[in-house]
């Protein structure tokens, strides 16, 4: 097959993609410009929704995760719910180069990377700050848990056996809420890689992990198929791997856009209200998107068909 490099990543993220394409025009592996990518948005802090200094959870604490795969020899690092460090998806790499373990959370996953030579710091911002504190001080107390239709209105201490006519249909995510990067890509060896990174969610309950570092869930890669990453509603969409199956869909013929709409449909089925969206690229490098729950989802994107990396929307 003819070899077509290509990145792409979720929401009008461009200087990631623009980093990423960089690294991969200067001979570098699709790996490479995966963690290139995720590292630009974890320093511009992209939406206030990637790195340090935002989504702080119900202590006003940023917790990141990162996920990275690589679809040649499908080896895959992770960190989730990792505090103190803001290198989320470099320290993901060494999780998958360094150790034979896939996903390290929380304090093993400060630790581990303090060892890789990472510094710690706080990760909080007075935009962080900020945000709590006036969740905090608004914030109704004693739910079951914040993923009532408006989460950004309760907060803990939680209490068991909560009725089930108030139990939460998840809402979480919304337009200001979710925007995750999630990157794939393909070098000029042919090498297939995506990865995700993100500080999750905000107001979430301290320890919670979402949809970004799990494997299939926030992205997914297998050589001489494809490649696909999620963002939105984490805690809806890890419950159906949507990267996995879009990527097993291309597998069985469908084409880029229509496993992206079909990952989506499939947990649409179940949560109507679900926000989220899919990008999806296949070994010849055509690529597709679908979203739900929000107006117009965009996406980044540069290949060698254009100088400059332009952003694609869909209508969801
Ligand atoms: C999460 N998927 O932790 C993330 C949220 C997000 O774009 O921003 N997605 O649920």
């Amino acid at each position: 097959r003819r070899i077509v490099p290509v990145v792409i990543n979720t929401w009008a993220f461009t200087d990631a993609a623009s980093k990423s394409w960089s690294v991969l025009n200067s001979g570098g592996s699709a790996i490479d410009a995966i963690v290139a990518g995720c590292t630009v948005c974890e320093q511009e802090q992209c939406d206030g929704t990637v790195g340090y200094g935002g989504s702080p959870d119900e202590n006003g604490e940023t917790a990141l995760d990162a996920l990275i795969i690589d679809g040649t020899t499908m080896n895959v690092g992770a960190v989730g719910s990792m505090k103190r460090i803001k290198e989320a998806s470099k320290v993901a790499r060494h999780v998958m180069e360094n150790t034979k373990h896939t996903l390290l959370v929380g304090k093993g996953a400060t630790q581990f990377a303090k060892q890789m030579g990472f510094n710690e710091t706080n990760l909080s911002t007075n935009y962080s700050l900020d945000l709590w504190k006036h969740w905090k001080t608004n914030c109704q107390p004693n739910f079951w848990i914040n993923v009532m239709p408006d989460p950004e209105k309760y907060c803990g201490p939680y209490k068991p056996n909560l009725p089930n006519n108030l139990k939460p249909n998840s809402n979480f995510v919304d337009a200001k809420n979710h925007d995750t990067i999630g990157i794939v890509a393909i070098d000029h060896n042919g090498n297939i890689a995506a990865g995700t990174s993100t500080n999750g969610a905000k107001f979430k309950i301290p320890g919670r992990v979402g949809d970004s570092p799990i494997t299939g869930s926030g992205a997914y890669a297998m050589k001489d198929i494809g490649a696909a990453a999620a963002t939105g509603d984490g805690d809806i969409m890890m419950r159906f791997l949507p990267s996995f199956l879009a990527v097993q869909l291309l597998k069985n013929g469908y084409n880029p856009k229509g496993a992206a709409k079909s990952a989506i449909d499939t947990i649409v089925q179940f949560y109507p209200n679900f926000s989220g969206a899919i990008i999806v690229i296949d070994r010849y490098g055509h690529y597709g998107a679908a979203c739900h729950g929000f107006d117009k989802f965009p996406y980044s994107i540069a290949n060698s068909e254009q100088d400059n990396v332009s952003i694609k929307y869909i209508e969801c």
